[in-house]
């Protein structure tokens, strides 16, 4: 652990490490691997993560073991190969990640790559910068040697014909449901904490448009001093309200995973005049294994792995 703040477990006769955050102390849950993923691909995707952290691995490689299982699901028509394309038929991928140590890497509006999350940590790893974005992403990701592929399947093409008749010709972008982004927290046997979120964003997008999953703070946050955050849903609100940042920042101010995450989704609809149909939905992970979930509408869910079992839960929501 390469905090100094970390009070060992040994010096003060506590059988769990402990954690000052800000000015409290926190219990860090450790040897008691926990996992939690948005709605029901988070299943599949938490048990890839679980085989990691089983061998003992890092928060970090089971996120992304996790997502990429979605990325690879052809069938899933929100993540990766399969995603439905934007208003011009374009397969477009934001994601992000992030480890215990506070690194991060993003891409956005990217094309025709299968896993933008571990392009994202190649970001991470390998350069100096946070984000890379369109082109210059694809660039990069081809010359680290991932493969060009069209990620545009039968069933996406024809759901966006489908949607050209009805819509095309009212220039309506506008929201809709058919978009759930994968948005994975971990914490391994060391306590640590990581994230990733990866997403095909919202179906039907004007071409260029990125959300919030590639964006540090909104579509996920990781302060491995207090916990992680992770956002799913109508990415435009995510973003203007620094969602995830806040969950987790909240959590710093001493609200608990749960309660950070009621008042972040509070906060939108505050800003929204009080009343909104659109969708947001967060999960929150605690240094000390606590969770957090809650949502603006009916209907969201996550997978949690905890204590040996791996769960579909329901959220129930503000309206
Ligand atoms: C976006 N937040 O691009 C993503 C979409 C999403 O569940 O989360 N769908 O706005």
């Amino acid at each position: 652990m390469k905090r100094r703040n970390f009070i060992k477990a040994g010096a003060v006769g506590l059988a769990s490490p402990v954690l000052l955050a800000g000015n409290r102390a926190m219990k860090v849950n450790t040897n008691n691997p926990i996992v939690i993923s948005t709605w029901l691909h988070g299943i599949p995707a938490n048990e890839a993560s679980i085989e990691v952290l089983k061998k003992n691995g890092s928060a970090l490689d089971a996120v992304e073991a996790g997502v990429r299982v979605t990325e690879a699901d052809a069938e899933n028509q929100s993540v990766g190969l399969g995603g439905r394309p934007d208003s011009e038929g374009n397969v477009t991928l934001d994601a992000c990640i992030m480890d215990s140590d506070g690194n991060a890497g993003s891409v956005g509006f990217l094309q025709n790559i299968k896993h933008p999350i571990s392009v994202a940590r190649k970001v991470m790893e390998e350069t100096d910068h946070v984000m890379l974005a369109g082109k210059g992403a694809l660039k990069f990701a081809l010359r680290k040697g991932f493969k060009r592929e069209n990620l545009l399947t039968e069933a996406s093409r024809r759901g966006w014909l489908e949607w050209q008749k009805d819509n095309r010709i009212k220039d309506s972008w506008g929201p809709n449901d058919d978009h759930d982004t994968i948005t994975s927290l971990a914490q391994d046997n060391d306590g640590n904490l990581s994230g990733a979120c990866t997403t095909s964003g919202l179906a039907y997008k004007l071409h260029g448009r990125v959300g919030d999953s590639p964006i540090i703070g909104a579509g996920m946050y990781v302060d491995n001093e207090v916990g992680a955050a992770g956002a799913t849903g109508m990415g435009e609100l995510v973003m203007k309200t620094c969602g995830s940042f806040l969950v987790v920042e909240l959590m710093r101010q001493g609200y608990s995973a749960m309660e950070a995450c009621n008042e972040a989704v509070d906060r939108i609809v505050r800003q929204e005049g009080g009343k909104t149909k659109l969708q947001v939905g967060y999960i929150a992970l605690g240094k000390d294994g606590s969770i957090g979930y809650s949502s603006i509408q009916k209907g969201f869910q996550y997978a949690l792995y905890k204590d040996g079992v791996n769960k579909l839960h329901d959220v129930k929501s503000i309206f």
